[in-house]
């Protein structure tokens, strides 16, 4: 009895086991599958590995699994000046502080005696350095071709073309690298007779590297007249156009003429604005810029703003003393360096406003 007793027993308890751990093991898989779900719902807009490769679709930016995306980040100012501000923490900063999704290396071609004409193999390692981190932090980055002085993409198109071949050659695999490939003709470029046949040449040289890459072309008087692209758009997919607003100098008919590129399905970029005067210096404004950023929202327009240098200038977002503080030799000297590094403390009128607009559009929906 006893014995048929201790077998009933153990028989239960073996049961009772079994059920249990089934249980557990059914109730760790619908975890599981539950946290999958939730991760899955995370759109994460601020970071490639989630968007992949960036596409066009009549005028709208797709990421890779075709949701709407909108880039909104900083411009370096030339990198032949400025680049010693473009730290691994400073872009760190400006991702998960203030939400930058896209930073854009601008790189002069022909300013003043000085940009990648003249110096090319210093000024890539430069832009390299700089793009690599990018890519390391999971951000975007523009490269970008900045020509002004040398107002019309002709011009070096030898250069561009040596240029571009290299550099999408190094990141053809890479989703973070967009091409910009002429920032602002000028003066007497025209669209027809010189930007879109200097496009016509550096685009299949990339697409030949990078096939998916995402291509940003420039307009004439200083990516103002977008409208122009309209009667005789690039035949190439993935090809995004770019136009450029200064607040004290830009305003409503400039966005007329997005809204003529939109509704005639030509994608527009805004890989360069700010909130000066065209000229990057003097009076702020602000009223006129929130107006830009409002309709920029609306439209889902990706936008960069100029720009991330510490030049005496009231479009930089640094004060010109960032960076140049002198390291006191005393028991201070770990502080002193910390706060050198520390941009909130350095912030321009401009740069206050500027990071707050991105603080708005926080990182995961
Ligand atoms: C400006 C810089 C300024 C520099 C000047 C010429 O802010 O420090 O002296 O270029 O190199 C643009 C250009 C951009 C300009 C900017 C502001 O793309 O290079 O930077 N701007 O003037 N287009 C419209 C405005």
């Amino acid at each position: 009895m006893n014995k048929k007793l201790f077998i009933i027993s153990v028989f239960i308890l073996i049961t009772m086991l079994i059920v249990f751990g089934v249980v557990k093991v059914w109730n760790t898989k619908t975890n599981n599958v539950n946290t999958a779900e939730r991760i899955e719902e995370k759109k994460d807009f601020n970071s490639v590995k989630y968007n992949g490769w960036l596409k066009t679709s009549g005028s709208k930016l797709l990421n890779e699994k075709d949701e709407v995306i909108q880039l909104h980040g900083l411009s370096s100012h030339g990198i032949e000046w400025f680049s010693d501000l473009v730290t691994y923490d400073n872009l760190k900063t400006l991702k998960e502080d203030w939400n930058i999704n896209v930073f854009r290396v601008a790189m002069y071609t022909d300013c003043d005696g000085k940009g990648y004409v003249y110096t090319p193999t210093e000024t890539k390692a430069k832009l390299y350095k700089i793009t690599d981190m990018a890519i390391d932090l999971d951000m975007y980055v523009v490269i970008d071709w900045h020509i002004l002085n040398d107002n019309n993409p002709q011009i070096h198109k030898d250069e561009a073309k040596r240029f571009f071949n290299e550099i999408s050659n190094k990141y053809k695999d890479v989703p973070n690298v967009l091409y910009e490939i002429c920032n602002e003709p000028n003066g007497d470029a025209m669209w027809e007779e010189d930007i879109k046949p200097y496009a016509e040449e550096i685009i299949p040289i990339i697409r030949n590297n990078s096939e998916k890459a995402l291509i940003i072309v420039g307009t004439p008087d200083w990516c103002k007249k977008v409208n122009k692209v309209v009667d005789s758009p690039l035949n190439f997919e993935n090809i995004i156009y770019s136009c450029h607003f200064y607040s004290g100098s830009h305003a409503s008919d400039l966005r007329d003429r997005i809204d003529y590129c939109i509704s005639n399905n030509i994608p527009i970029f805004v890989s360069e604005c700010g909130l000066t005067k065209a000229n990057g210096d003097g009076e702020i404004y602000f009223e006129e810029f929130t107006k830009w950023v409002e309709f920029l929202n609306e439209k889902n327009i990706s936008w960069i703003y100029w720009s991330f240098s510490n030049k005496d200038e009231s479009s930089a977002i640094l004060l010109s003393n960032y960076g140049k503080e002198e390291k006191r030799n005393d028991e201070n000297v770990e502080k002193q360096e910390d706060k050198v590094e520390n941009l909130d403390d350095y912030l321009t009128e401009t740069g206050k406003l500027v990071k707050k607009i991105f603080k708005g559009y926080g990182s995961l929906e």
